[in-house]
This record gives structure tokens, C-alpha cells and sequence, in this order.
């Protein structure tokens, strides 16, 4: 593993002694850990209070952190393949001989065609050193093919990009002193825990909450009133809510004036739809538009949180443009508990360049994969418009045969013999059973890292609290490790992890401050637009858009119609949702005993009108199937659901399940409106009783 350069930074295997780090997992709130060592051994990971966003407090998942780093299954040597791809037959392998097999592999494939080689990751770190930093210097190197890593994202970012300029909103702090906050598209005390920490004190002091989503949440249970929509509709009522605050004349017409663009061609758009036609395509009441509109055209100061669960969806990207453009009609951004977050992500001074170097691409420009149809790209043969076949894919941070959607056709491309597959891993996930090497990784607590974070504003330091365990390495040392056996000299290949912490933010960042508290706090402005200046070519806020009118796109955003509406299909009546289960992130945590216990087993919630008509009870074990395959799971007949839409929670692991598959067996691989985004939530499905 990288040597720790100071005595001071060696993680204390004496006594009983705290160490500063950060969580790092894909969720909005990067909370701040302190973890308690004894004798070298994670007895307890707490939350820091003094880090006014974790203000000391930590989910169930993450304050369980010792049981998933020590868990019995956690592997802790390199294994190879044995048995068929996909059997989960391995043996134990020294690094040596391992790393020397990759390496040569790897350097044949190159050889012929370096695009032929695949690197496949996401979030299972959203560390800037053990996620990309020394990754993307080996395949920059190498001349792999890219990897556009649209699976989460890409749509909302696309659409806001497109509106305010880039992922930028309020300080989520300021949510406190709201008196109206509308959560859109987010199961907050799910996902994103310490934002609803915020909403319940501003609940508390009079502010009124609005949950937007089709899904009876935890969330949306504990707000005043709750908009049960139709997936895939929010651009609908968006423009409804901007008709009614034309007609009612609730807009801020000098804020307008100064520092929007293409207010005559929205205005027009939206008169377009008025409240009833977007009732009748959202499927809630007439009244709950009007009111809706007219508090947020008469609350001030009033916030939006939205989230991405809102943009899996064919028109995502409209969608996430027609709700940016509302803080602006009634001037919100003036107060700086007024507009809208979806991320905060690029208020971060990332040095991306210096930190991934794509100079060692040295003028070649390989070709992309979409991360998001990695099942149909794996299947694809060689051809000119395509390349070479993927002969080889080296898979960290990530589990796509759970996560990724069409799972039939992602298992089929994993399945390949004539593919070579490397995953880094913690444990031996989905996509890990179809691995050539496995390769041990180390978790949090046992490396450096640094994180920005997409739901605040701070900076997080990651030191590491115990050594690895077994014989785990660091991801970035496993690359530096084929790097070195590939010939690969640039210096870069030499710099440590902490050098790597230092370079992520330069100077714009004091490292001093993160070494000493564990977080820094980003000097940004509290209200960042109340006078414009948004990140746009004009600096306004672009209504319409000339950049995507320029593509050829729509240059104002509307409602699109999902890829699959109910009543599309005679066959596959329902639409199907696949939001986060609470006590999992993503598939992650899935194997841990004490939060599977808390989430059961996998289960559908259906609406009793819509279970009642094909013959099923509470607790019957169904199929959810459609043309591209099926799924068995138990049945929970629950308000949670609304008629017509069932919600298929978590990403389980698919051997975990009744029948070896999970939801993303029946999700498609078509892409969103913007940004080539997954449509997880843009699903059609029938579902049928096994136990009647
Ligand atoms: N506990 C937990 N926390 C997580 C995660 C997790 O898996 N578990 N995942 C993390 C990740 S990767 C992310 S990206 C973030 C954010 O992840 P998100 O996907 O935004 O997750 P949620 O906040 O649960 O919001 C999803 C909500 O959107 C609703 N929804 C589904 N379709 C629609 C729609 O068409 N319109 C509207 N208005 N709502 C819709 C769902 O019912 C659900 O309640 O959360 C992160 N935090
Ligand atoms: N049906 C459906 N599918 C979905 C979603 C949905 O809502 N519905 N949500 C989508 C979303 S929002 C996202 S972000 C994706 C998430 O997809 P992924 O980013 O693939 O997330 P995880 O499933 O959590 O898998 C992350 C893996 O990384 C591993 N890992 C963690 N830290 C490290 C490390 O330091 N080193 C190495 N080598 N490995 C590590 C973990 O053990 C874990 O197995 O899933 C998507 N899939
Ligand atoms: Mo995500």
C-alpha cells in the first residue's frame, strides 16, 4: 500500500485513539466521521458535531460502518476464476502473480487496440483519489476507451447546465429559514437525512412542506400535503405552476427583466398549459396545482429541493429545466433561503486536469461507452461505426450487473468467455461472480481521501483509521501497481495518496485547515444569484436556451411524454418505479445482515384497487414481468403506492433474491432527452400472483 509520508499521519495501532474522516458514499450529505481505534482495531464510527451539516449525527447505515468493514465476507486476497463465469467459483492467488496475468493480458489487447479495453466505475467511493485519481491517469496512458458515466446523473445535470448554468443552487443550510419548501422528487430521510434535519427545524418555525412525488414516502407522509403524480410528469405540472403565476400575475417582473433570458417564449409555452390539462396528465386534482401555485407565488421566502429520483425518465432533462426556471419567475434567488438545489457539486474547484491528467492521452481521443448501456455495448461486435469489440473490462467502484439497467442483456455480456474482467471489490458482489480476478480493495477507513460533496458546500479530508485488512490494497495502488508492470514511467505514477489529497483542489482549498478539522467550508456567496450572475454564457438564467436550440432541440423546455405510459401497452398495464430502500445505498449494504434485516426481503407495494384486480393479497409472492424479463418478489398491498404505478424498492443484490434477478431485470437501456441518461423509472410492467 502507499507508505504514509509523516509519522504524523500513520493511523494509531497503539492505543485508543480518534481519526478524522469522511463518509464516502453517493449521497448528498459527505458527512464528517470520527472513528474510534483500539489497539488497531474501528471499534465505532460516529458522526462529527463539529461539522455543522453531520452536526453529529450519522444514517443507520453508515453508523454501522465496522460491520461492513469487518465483515466475515469481506475479501480479503486476490482470487481466480475457477469455475464458469458467473458460478462465484474462485481461488486464492498471490497480488504478484495476479497483477503480472492483468498486466499481460492487458498489454496483448493494447497492443492490438487500446479502446478494446474498458474501464467500468461509478460511486462506490466518491473519493476524488480512490475514484478516478490514479484510474484515469493508467487508462489516459493506456488509451482506453472512455467511460461517460451517465447512470445517476446526467440528465439533471444537463438540464440545469442548460438553465442556471451549471450544478449549482442554494446553500443547503439556508433551508432552515424557508417559509415554503417544496421537496420534488426526493424521499429526503431516506436519501438525503440531514437536509430533512433542515426542513423539519424550518417546519417547526412555520414554513410548509410540499413532497412532489408518486410515492407515498416516509418523506412525503410527514409533509402537509403531498402531490402524488405520475412518473415522468413533474415538466407538466412545472408548466401548470408557471400559467397559473402568469395569470395570477405572481411573478417578479424585474428580476425577469434583468436576469433571465426567453421569458416572451416561456410565457407563451406555458399558457399552454393550464391547470386541468396538467391534472389530466399528472393524474391529481385540479386543486392541488392551484394551491400549489399560489403558495409558491405568495411565499417568501420559498425553496425547492429536488432530486434526481425526478429525471429517470424520458424527458428528464425537460423536466429538471422547467422546475429551475421557477425560482426565477418569482424572483426566490433574491433571499438566500429562496431558489432551488438539485447539486451542489460545481461550486467545487475541482483540478481535474492536475488530478487526471488527460495530457497522457498525448493527442489520442479514444472511443465512449455509456456506462448506462453497457449491456447492448458488451454484446456488440466489431464494426466502423462502433470499434473494436470490449475485449477486456476492469470494473471498480461499482456493481453494474445489479445496478445497470436490461440486466438480461448485461449478464449476457458479462457472461462472454472471450471477455476479461477485473473487478476491485469489498466483497464478492453480482458483478464479481463474473470476474476473471478479483481484486481486494480497501474501504474508507483504511485509506486517504478527499471529497467535495453534491448536497453542500464543504470540503471533506479522509485519513485513514486502521490498516488494510488482509491483504487489501488501495485502488490507487493496484493501479500504480499495473502501471508500473506495463511500463508505464510518467512521475505521475509515483505521487501518493496524500500527495493526490493535495493536488484534487491546489490552492483553492487550505489543506492545512483539512488536516487540523477534517473539513474546510468553501468561501461562496449565501445568496448566489440574487443579482444573477448565474454560470450561463449571458448570466442569466437561459428560459430558453440557445445552446440546445443550436442542437436542434427543443430550445424551451416541455413535458415529454414517458417512453412507456400507462396505456401504451395492453399487455403491461403498470408503471413500475425503483426508488432507494432506506437502509441500502444503491446495492451497497445489501450484504450486511443487520440493515437486510431491516429492509425484509425485496418486496413490491401496490395499490389495493390495482392488487385487488388480479387476485392479490398482502404477502403473495409475484412475478413482475415484461417483454424483457421477469423478476419474483412479495407483494406489500400499500398506501405507499398509487393506483397504477408499483414501486419495486432498492437495488438488491440479485442472488439474494427469490429467483437470482432484481428490478433492473425488467428496466430498459433507452436514454434520457438530455445527457444520455438511464430511464430506471420509465417502465412498464404486469404483475401476477404465484401463491394464489
Ligand atoms: N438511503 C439511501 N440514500 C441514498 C441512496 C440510496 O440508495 N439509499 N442513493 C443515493 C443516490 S445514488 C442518489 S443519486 C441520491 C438521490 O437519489 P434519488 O433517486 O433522488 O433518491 P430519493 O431521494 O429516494 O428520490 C427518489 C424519489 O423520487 C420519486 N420518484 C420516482 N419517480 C418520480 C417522478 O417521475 N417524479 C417525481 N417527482 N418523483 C419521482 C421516488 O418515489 C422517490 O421517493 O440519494 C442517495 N442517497
Ligand atoms: N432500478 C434502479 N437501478 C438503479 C437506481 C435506481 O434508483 N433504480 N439508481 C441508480 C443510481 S442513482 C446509481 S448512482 C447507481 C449506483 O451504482 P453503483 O455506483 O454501482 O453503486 P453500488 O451499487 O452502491 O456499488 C458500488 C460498489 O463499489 C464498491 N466500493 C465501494 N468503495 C470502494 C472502494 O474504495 N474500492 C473499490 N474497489 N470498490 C468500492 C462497493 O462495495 C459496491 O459494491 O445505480 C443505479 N441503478
Ligand atoms: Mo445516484
Amino acid at each position: 500500500m502507499t507508505e504514509p509520508t509523516s509519522s504524523t499521519d500513520q493511523p494509531s495501532f497503539q492505543k485508543s485513539s480518534t481519526v478524522l474522516g469522511a463518509c464516502p458514499h453517493d449521497c448528498p450529505d459527505t458527512c464528517a466521521l470520527i472513528t474510534t481505534v483500539e489497539h488497531g482495531v474501528a471499534v465505532r464510527v460516529q458522526g462529527n458535531p463539529a461539522h455543522r451539516h453531520t452536526d453529529g449525527a450519522l444514517c443507520t447505515k453508515v453508523s454501522r460502518y465496522t460491520e461492513r468493514t469487518y465483515h466475515p465476507e469481506r475479501l480479503l486476497q486476490p482470487l481466480k476464476r475457477v469455475g464458469p463465469k458467473g458460478s462465484g467459483r474462485f481461488e486464492p492467488v498471490g497480488w504478484d502473480a495476479a497483477l503480472d496475468d492483468i498486466a499481460a493480458r492487458l498489454t496483448t489487447i493494447a497492443a492490438r487496440d487500446p479502446q478494446a479495453i474498458q474501464p467500468y466505475s461509478y460511486a462506490g467511493t466518491m473519493g476524488l483519489v480512490q475514484g478516478e485519481g490514479m484510474a484515469a491517469r493508467f487508462f489516459h496512458r493506456l488509451g482506453a476507451a472512455h467511460l461517460e458515466r451517465t447512470i445517476c446523473a446526467s440528465a439533471g445535470a444537463e438540464g440545469l447546465m442548460n438553465t442556471l448554468g451549471g450544478k449549482v443552487g442554494m446553500k443547503v443550510e439556508h433551508f432552515a429559514q424557508a417559509k415554503l419548501i417544496v421537496i420534488w422528487g426526493s424521499n429526503s430521510i431516506a436519501s438525503n437525512l440531514h437536509f430533512w434535519r433542515l426542513a423539519q427545524q424550518a417546519k417547526r418555525d412555520g414554513a410548509r412542506l410540499v413532497c412532489i412525488d408518486p410515492r407515498r414516502s416516509e418523506t412525503a407522509e410527514k409533509c402537509h400535503e403531498h402531490i402524488a403524480l405520475r412518473p415522468g410528469t413533474d415538466a407538466a405540472l412545472a408548466l401548470a405552476l408557471m400559467h397559473e403565476l402568469v395569470q395570477h400575475d405572481w411573478l417578479d417582473h424585474d428580476y425577469i427583466e434583468q436576469h433571465t433570458e426567453g421569458w416572451a417564449l416561456l410565457r407563451e409555452r406555458a399558457l399552454q398549459w393550464p391547470p386541468e390539462r396538467a391534472a389530466a396528465v399528472c393524474g391529481v386534482p385540479v386543486q392541488q396545482i392551484t394551491d400549489l401555485a399560489r403558495a409558491y407565488g405568495t411565499t417568501k421566502p420559498a425553496a425547492i429541493r429536488l432530486n434526481y429520483g425526478m429525471q429517470r425518465v424520458r424527458g428528464g432533462g425537460n423536466a429538471v429545466r422547467a422546475v429551475a426556471c421557477l425560482p426565477a419567475l418569482v424572483g426566490a434567488w433574491r433571499h438566500r433561503a429562496g431558489g432551488l438545489l438539485l447539486s451542489a457539486s460545481g461550486h467545487f474547484p475541482v483540478q481535474r486536469a492536475a488530478l487526471h491528467r488527460p495530457d497522457l492521452l498525448a493527442g489520442r481521443t479514444p472511443r465512449t461507452i455509456n456506462m448506462s448501456t453497457i449491456g447492448n455495448d458488451l454484446l456488440r461486435p466489431a464494426s466502423p461505426g462502433f470499434g473494436p469489440q470490449i475485449e477486456a473490462l476492469i470494473v471498480y467502484n461499482s456493481n453494474p450487473v445489479a445496478v445497470a439497467p436490461e440486466s438480461g442483456k448485461v449478464v449476457q455480456g458479462f457472461a462472454r468467455d472471450d471477455l476479461f474482467t477485473v473487478v476491485l471489490e469489498h466483497f464478492q458482489t453480482d458483478t464479481a461472480d463474473y470476474a476473471d480476478y478479483i481484486l481486494p480493495a480497501t474501504t474508507q477507513l483504511e485509506h486517504w481521501d478527499i471529497h467535495a460533496s453534491y448536497g453542500h458546500t464543504d470540503v471533506l479530508l479522509n485519513r485513514p483509521a486502521i490498516a488494510p485488512l488482509g491483504q487489501a490494497r488501495t485502488n490507487t495502488d493496484i493501479f500504480r501497481a499495473l502501471a508500473a508492470r506495463m511500463g508505464f514511467d510518467d512521475p505521475c505514477f509515483a505521487d501518493d495518496d496524500l500527495q493526490l489529497c493535495r493536488t484534487a483542489f491546489g490552492d483553492a482549498v487550505s489543506f492545512e485547515t483539512l488536516l487540523e478539522h477534517g473539513h474546510a467550508t468553501l468561501p461562496l456567496p449565501d445568496a448566489p444569484f440574487a443579482h444573477g450572475g448565474f454560470p450561463t454564457v449571458s448570466g442569466r438564467c437561459t428560459f430558453f436556451s440557445p445552446r440546445l436550440a443550436a442542437q436542434g432541440q427543443d430550445g424551451l423546455p416541455d413535458h415529454l411524454p414517458n417512453f412507456e405510459t400507462a396505456g401504451s401497452s395492453p399487455h403491461y398495464p403498470l408503471a413500475m418505479i425503483s426508488p432507494p430502500a432506506r437502509n441500502f445505498l444503491n446495492s451497497t449494504f445489501v450484504n450486511v445482515k443487520s440493515l437486510r434485516d431491516m429492509e425484509g426481503e425485496p418486496l413490491l407495494e401496490m395499490h389495493a384497487d390495482d392488487a385487488g384486480a388480479r387476485g392479490i393479497q398482502n404477502g403473495h409472492l409475484v412475478r413482475v414481468f415484461n417483454d424483457r424479463g421477469e423478476y419474483r418478489c412479495k407483494v406489500k398491498v400499500s398506501p405507499r403506492a398509487r393506483p397504477g404505478v408499483v414501486n419495486g424498492l432498492g437495488v438488491w443484490w440479485r442472488k439474494l433474491g427469490p429467483s437470482g434477478t432484481n428490478v433492473n431485470e425488467l428496466t430498459s437501456q433507452k436514454l434520457t432527452d438530455m445527457g444520455h441518461g438511464p430511464v430506471f423509472y420509465d417502465c412498464l410492467v404486469e404483475v401476477a400472483s404465484l401463491s394464489a
